[in-house]
């Protein structure tokens, strides 16, 4: 029997007859078809986080000059409360309001007679202490079951107040996952921020979207853009601001970092205003050379071309001599990952750089295109996706702007540019490597167990359950407050901090309780 079947064999026939579908072992030159961003199953500890959680904790959270403001119960927005490491600085002109943290704080009075006059308070006391130029709402569970008209209380306050109020209905319950929270997000965002702006376009001009500053990485990414000559217009939404965003639509390309999360965005920006957009992964020094080279053939500029090849040189350099005393430490070791949507597929190509393979991977709430590449598109909508709306935006007809024409884009296509394209985590995940989708507690242990990774990347939840049993983690969501990570710099960082984890002598020294102690202590009948 092999892992797979040695895991999957535990469950009953009809948990076995769904998790059968999430959990496959590639293999080289198949298909290798996955179901995802399904219903997890209830009684299973699933890692996903939910709606409320993909709005407002993950795309609009960052944004530091908003006053965001959480319509529910307070431990929603609690929970909310600086628990994700998207860092941000204000400055003379660009107010930061995230280490505030703003709730309406809504009691079984609110639930039962309505909580629109609370929201409508919270408003008016945010304007009046905080003066902010833009406000959003948050609603969490309860509103939506009692039906609050959070978009009628944004309206009136917008008009009131001369100011820019919107109001996102991410209740928690909404989709399978954080997932949908990313899509309403991006539909507000598209709907009421960006285009507002009245900015002239500048040369060399990108938005990088899906990338949330964790550890400061958009801080790194954007250091070596600016450095080549690019303007950066606006980033979404790591260390991003209500002000840049409105100006986003003047952009010559835009970068998607994280697929998942933004990728409504970018597609509305190409359809609407006539952006391009480029994959790229800044993670992992040959997916950054890869990434940046892209950028300088998109823009095909010589002398920007030349300062490219220029920057990664000195870049590389500088980080040379690292690199090779870890990688020499790091040598046939290997990871399991487990995130989120996105940085599974990221951090392979760093991890392989540094001769470490990934031999168990997963997903909390990926979409089969993040696997298997958007080549699956358009996918089957079901019960679940059609209860988060999708929005069709049209070219708008005074700001629509393309940077080539057709022909050229077709020309660079053919030439291999990722233009409106992306391969998925298939792309460069080993032959054999274990995928799970929507990973739980169960597997996680269960697989860890089999196939013995030297290091584990995931998240809180698990970290110290997998810590316990002997295998270093390090966390890929936060960084364990650790950073950057992206960038030639940050794959130094990173390249330390799984040194460290690997060859530090405390986890061979770890033996899992249950290993030499009963996990049952009881006594029958009266008898010891
Ligand atoms: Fe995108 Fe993210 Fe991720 Fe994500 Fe997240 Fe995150 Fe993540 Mo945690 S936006 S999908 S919803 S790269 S918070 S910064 S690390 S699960 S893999």
């Amino acid at each position: 029997m092999d892992s797979r079947d040695k895991v999957l064999d535990q469950y009953s026939s009809k948990l076995y007859k769904n998790r059968k579908e999430h959990v496959i072992q590639i293999e080289d030159g198949e298909p290798n078809v996955i179901a995802a961003d399904t219903r997890a199953i209830p009684g299973i500890m699933t890692n996903r986080g939910c709606c409320y959680a993909g709005c407002k904790g993950v795309v609009i959270g960052p944004l530091k000059d908003v006053v965001q403001i959480v319509h529910g119960p307070i431990g929603c927005s609690y929970y909310a409360w600086g628990t994700r490491r998207n860092k941000a600085k204000g400055d003379e002109n660009t107010k930061n309001f995230l280490e505030y943290c703003f709730s309406t704080d809504m009691q079984e009075t609110d639930i039962v007679f309505g909580g629109e006059k609370k929201l409508k308070k919270a408003i008016k006391e945010a304007v009046e202490i905080f003066d902010p130029a833009c406000i959003m709402i948050a609603s969490t569970c309860p509103v939506g079951l009692i039906g609050d008209d959070i978009h009628a209380v944004a309206a009136e306050a917008e008009e009131m107040y001369n100011i820019k109020v919107v109001a996102f209905s991410c209740e928690g319950y909404k989709g399978v996952s954080q997932s949908g929270g990313h899509h309403i997000a991006n539909n507000g965002l598209m709907k009421n921020v960006i285009g507002t702006g009245d900015a002239k376009p500048v040369k060399y001009s990108i938005n990088l979207l899906g990338e949330y500053n964790i550890g400061g990485d958009g801080w790194e990414i954007c250091r070596v853009l600016k450095r080549i000559g690019y303007n950066i217009v606006s980033v979404m939404t790591g260390d991003g601001s209500y002000a840049e965003m409105k100006n986003a639509h003047t952009a010559d390309l835009n970068l998607v970092q994280c697929h998942r999360s933004i990728n409504y965005i970018a597609e509305m920006l190409k359809t609407k205003y006539g952006t391009e957009w480029l994959k790229v992964n800044f993670i992992g020094i040959e997916g950054i050379k890869q990434s940046l080279r892209d950028v300088a053939s998109f823009f095909n500029d010589p002398a920007l071309t030349a300062k490219t090849e220029a920057v990664i040189a000195d870049e590389e350099e500088e980080i040379a001599v690292g690199m090779v005393y870890y990688k020499s430490m790091l040598k046939d070791k290997t990871a399991a990952i487990y995130v989120g949507g996105s940085r599974t597929h990221h951090y392979i190509n760093l991890l392989k750089s540094l001769g470490v393979e990934v031999i168990l991977a997963g997903y909390e709430f990926a979409h089969r295109d993040d696997y298997e590449g958007r080549q699956v598109l358009p996918l089957k909508m079901d019960a679940d996706s059609k209860n988060i709306e999708s929005i069709t935006v049209v070219k708008d007809p005074t700001k629509y702007r393309t940077f080539h024409t057709e022909e050229r884009i077709k020309e660079l296509k053919e030439a291999g540019l990722p233009i409106e394209s992306y391969d998925g985590l298939w792309a460069d995940i080993a032959d054999k490597a274990m995928i799970t989708d929507d990973y739980n507690q169960f597997e996680t242990e269960a697989f860890l167990k089999l196939l013995k990774p030297d290091i584990f990347f995931s998240g809180i939840k698990d970290k110290y359950i997998v810590q316990r049993s002997g295998v270093p983690s390090r966390q890929l969501h936060s960084y364990d407050y650790s950073g950057p990570y992206a960038g030639f710099k940050g794959a130094l960082n990173f390249a330390r901090d799984v040194t460290l984890a690997v060859n530090t002598p405390a986890f061979s020294l770890v033996q899992a309780p249950w290993k030499s102690e009963p996990t049952l202590i009881g006594n029958l009948g009266g008898m010891e």
